[in-house]
């Protein structure tokens, strides 16, 4: 039978299989293999005897917190307590881009803001959905729905931003933990601990935060140009880094507004921190 792992706790695996789950212990080939079976794996079962068979192929797999073929991130980005960080975002997708996973921004605590902040808002919502990444607010479940069927996802994003409060709408049984964001911050730690996924409708959701690393040394400097994706092929160099080359279109375009400055500017922090990061790396 086929199934999918969703939880592991020491040597005891939750498979997920046509709707029920089966507690399975590993062959003990897979040790000689040196094969570690993982949250997110997709298995054969022997669901009479309650083992794992076979791991399948992975597509991917991330390391802290370790899972295996994630298809999509959803970066729970809120836009009061904790306040909106762009600069936050923008490094969250440059990895996500990097690791060829599909970004997904949900911004929260919408209701937080008064009308001028809103406003400030849906030019921020409107500007990331403009250049082709998949967009909504918690409110919008529906819309999310869509773009998060038949996938297995991770969420990520600051303590207190509502990743566990997200997945209790999508279904309250789920009765995740959620925390005041003082009492969360106070312990500098994320209320959510062990590697975990619910099954939701089609998907697979984990609310282990995905990249709780959010280190750029190991990218390069190509990587994060690329992953602005809207930054596009047009200017006079072919390898250009928009940062001071002449007939730079990108820089054209954010004098003209088309590009969001903010953006543009986070762009240049993370090149300079990658830059620095291995200076660093290399004494
Ligand atoms: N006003 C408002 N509060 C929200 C919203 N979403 C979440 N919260 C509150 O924000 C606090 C933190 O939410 P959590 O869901 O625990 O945040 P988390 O991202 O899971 O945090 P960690 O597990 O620590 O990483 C809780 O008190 C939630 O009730 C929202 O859309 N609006
Ligand atoms: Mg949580
Ligand atoms: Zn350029």
């Amino acid at each position: 039978m086929n199934g999918k792992i969703i939880k592991i706790i020491s040597n005891l695996m939750t498979v997920e299989a046509d709707n029920k789950l089966y507690e399975c212990k590993p062959r003990g080939k897979f040790y000689h293999q040196k094969l570690t079976p993982l949250v997110g794996d997709n298995v054969v079962i022997d669901e009479r005897n309650n083992y794992i068979l076979e791991i399948k192929e992975r597509k991917n797999h991330l390391n802290r917190p370790s899972i295996a073929n994630v298809d999509a991130c959803i970066i729970v980005t809120s836009v009061k307590e904790p306040d909106i960080s762009l600069l936050l975002l923008d490094k969250i997708l440059c990895l996500i881009i990097s690791h060829k996973i599909e970004p997904i921004i949900c911004f929260t605590k919408v209701d937080l803001l008064n009308e001028k902040e809103k406003k400030e808002f849906i030019k921020i919502y409107n500007y990331y959905e403009s250049i082709g990444i998949p967009v909504v607010t918690n409110e919008e479940l529906e819309k999310l729905d869509k773009f998060i069927e038949n996938k297995t996802l991770v969420l990520t994003g600051q303590t207190g931003a509502g990743k566990s409060s997200l997945l209790n709408r999508l279904n309250p049984e789920f009765n995740l933990n959620t925390q005041e964001i003082s009492k969360a911050l106070g312990r500098g730690v994320h209320t959510t601990r062990h590697t975990e996924m619910f099954k939701y409708k089609t998907s697979f959701i984990s609310d282990t935060p995905g990249f709780s690393s959010l280190d750029l040394s190991n990218l390069t400097k190509e990587n994060i140009r690329n992953s602005f994706i809207e930054f596009g092929f047009e200017c006079k160099y072919k390898d250009c880094f928009h940062q001071k080359e002449q007939g730079c279109m990108v820089i054209e375009r954010v004098n003209n507004g088309d590009i969001l400055k903010e953006r543009y500017d986070n762009y240049l922090k993370l090149v300079m921190e990658n830059e620095s990061s291995r200076i660093i790396y290399k004494k």
